[in-house]
């Protein structure tokens, strides 16, 4: 009893304490300090002078909306399912033609799911897939090229299907990194390692490493299953490769980010002992910011939609809150692999929509997206706090039959405690 009295006077006396120094020292400026002020402040107010890299979203480079085009040149029989392209890898520049790989998968029927999969069924969207590619002169309108990397006879890693690639430039030679199927994914779940093929040009030909080059964890580790979204950046000399992977198990999936590192591109990657390195998030999407990395993280997990920095490419730390951001966001790098010390930034990339046409119909498609997360540009409409929905938008998430079963259940009034 004689503790909680000492604890009781000992907080009113700090609040008692706190009161006196907020009286003395007046209210808060009307006009916002861009500076942290010397003051007592509550934590709301500590945070946006600690944790954001400036108090107003305007001021903060890594804050920003996105804007999102539809693209030209990519046709996609006219919805029916049987064609998709999704998870697009980062932009290429090259010779001054922008360069996309991504899922594509054509089949002659839709996505049926693992029971019904056959060897020509899929059992999802990215199964039975093939690597493809794109060119652009302007990132708006696109001329597809054709097949960069074909699945490999089984057992070869990918056999199954071969899915959601990025691109790494490194010492004049091309790699594409990939999802290397060995079974239908959904059979146990979404499994697979991580292969590798490399090409003296961005054309091809792709000569296939036929190895896994990533490979899932061991037994028990949080990425024994799947290695997903491979995304290689360079930084310090060596390969920074990020991935994904879904662990939990259902129906409480949980999906983080971990890192890798190499000094070569074939390997040998070793993860990094403080994985998962982000706890939300789903197609990993990072590029160099100043000295640091950022993320875009969308999705999934207790921080998704929200922009985060590291300076060391490890320890990341939510540098801005924002909406309506690209899925699988796919951004143009220019200095993705110049081991640059001061990241510029992206303005657009590609994404992919998914769930076009329902479930029997299902397919995705490539999207454009803008943004201003660069050092090199500053376009305030880019900056501004909110998106404006209309109705419509706010109406689709509408209440489940069973949610208004259980509203019109519940009884007036407030629920006593039993
Ligand atoms: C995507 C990515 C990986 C998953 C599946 C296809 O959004 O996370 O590639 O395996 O979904």
């Amino acid at each position: 009893m004689k503790i909680q009295v000492v604890l009781i006077t000992y907080s009113i006396a700090l609040i008692s304490q706190a009161m006196v120094v907020a009286k003395d020292q007046g209210g808060f400026p009307y006009k916002l300090p861009d500076e942290k002020p010397d003051r007592e402040m509550s934590a709301a107010m500590e945070r946006i002078y600690t944790a954001y890299p400036a108090p107003r979203p305007e001021k903060n480079e890594l804050f920003s909306q996105f804007k999102y085009t539809e693209l030209k040149g990519f046709d996609y029989n006219g919805g029916d399912g049987t064609l998709s392209r999704r998870d697009p890898s980062k932009i290429l520049l090259h010779k001054g033609k922008y360069y996309v790989w991504y899922t594509h998968r054509e089949t002659a029927t839709p996505p049926r799911g693992a029971a019904k999969s056959t060897d020509t069924i899929p059992s999802s969207d990215w199964d039975l897939a093939e690597i493809w590619y794109a060119t652009s002169e302007d990132g708006f309108s696109w001329e597809e090229q054709g097949v960069a990397i074909k699945r490999p006879e089984k057992p070869l890693v990918g056999w199954r299907s071969v899915t959601t690639t990025d691109i790494l430039e490194w010492k004049g030679r091309f790699y594409l990194y990939y999802q290397g199927f060995l079974e239908a994914s959904g059979k146990r779940g979404d499994d697979c390692p991580v292969a590798v093929s490399w090409a003296d040009s961005p054309d091809g030909p792709w000569t296939p490493y036929n190895k896994i080059v990533i490979p899932n964890g061991p037994e028990g580790d949080w990425d024994q299953y799947s290695i997903h979204d491979p995304y290689p950046l360079v930084r310090n000399g060596k390969i920074f490769l990020y991935y994904k992977s879904d662990f939990n198990g259902q129906p409480h999936l949980v999906r983080m980010q971990g890192l890798a590192t190499a000094d070569h591109p074939l390997g040998p990657f070793t993860k990094h002992p403080l994985n998962p390195v982000i706890t939300s998030g789903h197609e990993t999407s990072l590029f160099p910011f100043k000295s640091g990395i950022a993320a875009l993280v969308y999705k999934d997990g207790p921080e998704h939609n929200t922009i985060q920095y590291s300076e060391d490419g490890v320890n990341f730390e939510i540098a801005s809150i924002t909406e309506l951001m690209p899925y699988a966001a796919a951004p143009y790098v220019p200095d993705a692999f110049t081991d640059t010390k001061d990241g510029r930034g992206i303005t657009w990339g590609l994404a992919h929509f998914i769930n076009q046409g329902g479930r029997e119909k299902f397919h995705s498609i490539l999207v454009r997206f803008d943004c201003d997360l660069s050092q090199d540009l500053h376009d305030p409409e880019m900056k501004k706090h909110r998106v404006n929905h209309q109705p419509d938008v706010y109406y689709r998430q509408g209440l489940t039959k069973a949610q208004r079963e259980r509203i019109m259940k519940t009884p007036k009034g407030v629920k006593r405690r039993k």
